[in-house]
């Protein structure tokens, strides 16, 4: 099977990202023997207000990516992840169909994720199939998701660039866009541009966007008067600045822009070592949290019953203090 999933047969990788997905014990050896072969793909995460053209987009890049000179043709998997809906319901399949322009192209493997169980669980769901994707050699990864929540944000930790849309009109601009979905952009995305106000969303998003990520600090007040040599050499590359585009996905205006800033974004984070940082600091978070869980559940089987209560009795009774009772829970 996982032979299959990685040589291209798609009926293979279909069964091999249900067994990931639905987290069964097939999936998570799979997982194991593919680790090896991840690390290549660069993911792209797609997040925005509801009906801003996520997906529209979604299918615009993708084609982008499949449609131009050979030498840069790249092999393109999508992986919609929709929590707020309990069923693989119409939003899903409503993109299944305005993506049909890519269907019949081996070179794009489309996947909607169910939303099972905990939203945590959807991550998780959700970078093990990218992960899977990833060692089947696609290049692109585009992750969809909607809003701006806790579960989002998660998913979007997942991508190397992020992509935030937004689009004129949508509610109030302002209030529409939160700071903490800026601090995640890694472009700015203003869809429906042949929608009226766009230019003025793109400024108000441009001004919030100042505000939180400012650019380079300002020039020391008496640069005259310094030594340029004694000065220390500063960092090869400098920070990245999140561009705000105009696209409109319905006519495909703006989207060759969009594709180069996300290139531009890929090799800036290359050139300035924040790929290896990124995903270093990916990869402790897992592990530690993996080692957390791992200590807790030996912990937990290693405490009688009985133990646990009587500490923990004489701690509701304030007869201990907590850091007592950790020590007494400890010493076994
Ligand atoms: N006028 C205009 N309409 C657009 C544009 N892009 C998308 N739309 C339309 O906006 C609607 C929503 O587009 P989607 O691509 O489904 O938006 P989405 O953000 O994926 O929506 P959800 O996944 O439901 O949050 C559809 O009817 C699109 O045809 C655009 O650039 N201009
Ligand atoms: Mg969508």
């Amino acid at each position: 099977l996982i032979d299959g999933a990685l040589s291209g047969d798609r009926l293979s990788l279909a069964r091999v990202l249900s067994q990931v997905e639905n987290d069964t014990s097939q999936g998570r050896d799979i997982l194991e023997q593919l680790y090896a072969c991840t690390g290549k793909a660069h993911r792209i995460g797609i997040t925005g207000s509801p009906g801003t053209g996520k997906s529209s987009l979604v299918n615009r890049i993708a084609l982008a990516y499949r449609t131009c000179a050979p030498e840069k043709r790249k092999r393109v998997a999508v992986v919609a992840v929709d929590p707020s809906s309990p069923f693989t319901g119409g939003a899903v399949l409503g993109d299944r169909v305005r993506m049909r322009e890519l269907s019949g192209d081996t070179g794009v493997f489309i996947r909607s994720m169910a939303s099972r169980g905990a939203l945590g669980g959807l991550a998780k769901a959700t970078m093990g199939v990218v992960q899977v994707f990833d060692a089947a050699g696609y290049d692109i990864i585009l992750i969809e998701t909607v809003g701006a929540g806790q579960a989002e944000i998660d998913i979007v930790r997942l991508a190397d660039t992020t992509l935030v849309v937004e689009a004129p009109g949508m509610g109030d601009d302002i209030q529409s866009i939160k700071a903490g979905i800026l601090e995640i952009a890694d472009v700015l995305v203003v869809n429906k541009a042949d929608r009226p106000g766009a230019d003025h969303a793109q400024r108000i998003l441009q001004t919030m966007l100042d505000l939180v990520k400012p650019a380079e600090p300002p020039a020391p007040a008496h640069e005259d008067f310094i030594d340029e040599e004694s000065l220390p050499q500063k960092p090869s590359t400098a920070g990245w600045i999140p561009p705000v585009l105009l696209t409109d996905a319905s006519n495909g205006d703006g989207i060759d822009e969009l594709v180069d800033a996300i290139e531009q974004h890929a090799a800036y984070l290359h050139a300035s070592g924040e790929w290896q940082r990124r995903e270093a600091s990916r990869v402790q978070n897992e592990l530690q949290s993996l080692v957390q869980a791992a200590l807790v559940e030996r912990w937990q089987a290693g405490v009688p019953e009985g133990i646990y209560q009587r500490v923990f009795d004489d701690l509701t009774a304030r007869r201990i203090s907590p850091a007592r009772a950790v020590e007494m829970l400890l010493e076994r």
